[in-house]
């Protein structure tokens, strides 16, 4: 197979940019021992479909081209905005949830349904073999519907269409909605669907690619690492942290406490993700307990 161009710069990017050679082979040995349903789950943000789509669909593409096969689970938030204002539904969200009418679901499920698509096509466009996963992986329960309306939280997860997808070679690209016990769908946060998961296979690498490569402190620079045995209730009391963010440190912290002591997270950017796997130094922002 050729690879793509932009799997091609962005080879060079990375070699130019890694420490050595020795480096990045001893965590491609690591990672190609692992069960394929263990190496990474990637969460991407729905900012990132939007406007980091080439970076996104390169570095996917040059994980598969070295014989890695990430499961992506993503969001669809900004698209959600555009598309529920343009049909005059107003945004609402309580603690960072974005509260859903039914008349909100159908776009909701159309939306995610779309960004879906268009991230397998660009996957393919760019030499990577993809799946397209919208439906059947999470199975979910109303999360609080007096509150939030059709939300889903995760009750449990069904591997069986991400393992086919794996067992193929294939990317899993699994969109964040879930499904009732009696059909009813769902709109589910994407960091929470990610997150359960993440819960359910353990594997060795969980990153988040956003917009912003990681999280930002007051300034707006991104923050190296976080330990959130120290440093969790001091962060939690910044006025500058808004509801997303919070939402998204409180989640990673209530993860890590259902992992084995030594996992971490990792909020980067797509072209860093190569940088990430394959360092000692990594990219973005890491979060440890
Ligand atoms: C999210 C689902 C999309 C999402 C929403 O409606 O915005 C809830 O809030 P990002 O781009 O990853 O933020 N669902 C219940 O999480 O997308």
């Amino acid at each position: 197979m050729t690879p793509h161009i932009q799997t091609r710069q962005t080879i060079i990017r990375l070699l130019s940019s890694m420490a050595s050679a020795k480096e990045i082979s001893q965590y491609l040995k690591r990672f190609s021992q692992l069960d394929a349903k263990r190496f990474a789950v990637v969460k991407v943000g729905g900012a990132v479909l939007r406007d980091d789509l080439d970076a996104l669909t390169s570095s996917l593409s040059f994980l598969q081209q070295v014989g890695l096969t990430p499961i992506v689970v993503h969001g669809a938030g900004p698209q959600l905005d555009a598309e529920l204002a343009a049909a005059g539904i107003e945004k609402r969200t309580v603690d960072g949830l974005r509260v859903t009418t039914p008349d909100a679901l159908a776009i909701v499920r159309r939306v995610f349904q779309a960004s879906n698509l268009a991230l397998v096509e660009a996957l393919q466009q760019a030499d990577a073999r993809a799946t397209s996963i919208t439906g059947g992986v999470f199975e979910a329960d109303y999360l609080d519907r007096d509150t939030y309306g059709l939300v889903g939280e995760v009750t449990s997860v069904n591997l069986a269409p991400i393992e086919a997808s794996l067992q193929a070679g294939s990317i899993p690209v699994i969109a964040s909605l879930g499904e009732t016990a009696s059909g009813q769908i769902l709109n589910v946060n994407a960091d929470v669907s990610a997150n359960e998961l993440v819960r359910m296979l353990q594997p060795y690498k969980i990153i988040f690619l956003t917009g912003t490569g990681g999280l930002l402190d007051g300034a707006g620079k991104v923050i190296d690492s976080i330990n959130l045995s120290t440093e969790y209730d001091h962060l939690m009391a910044q006025p500058w942290l808004n509801g997303g963010m919070r939402l998204k440190i409180e989640q990673v912290k209530r993860l890590l406490d259902d992992l084995p002591l030594a996992s971490s997270v990792s909020i980067t950017r797509p072209a860093d993700l190569a940088k990430e796997l394959f360092t000692h130094k990594g990219s973005g922002t890491l979060v440890r307990r």
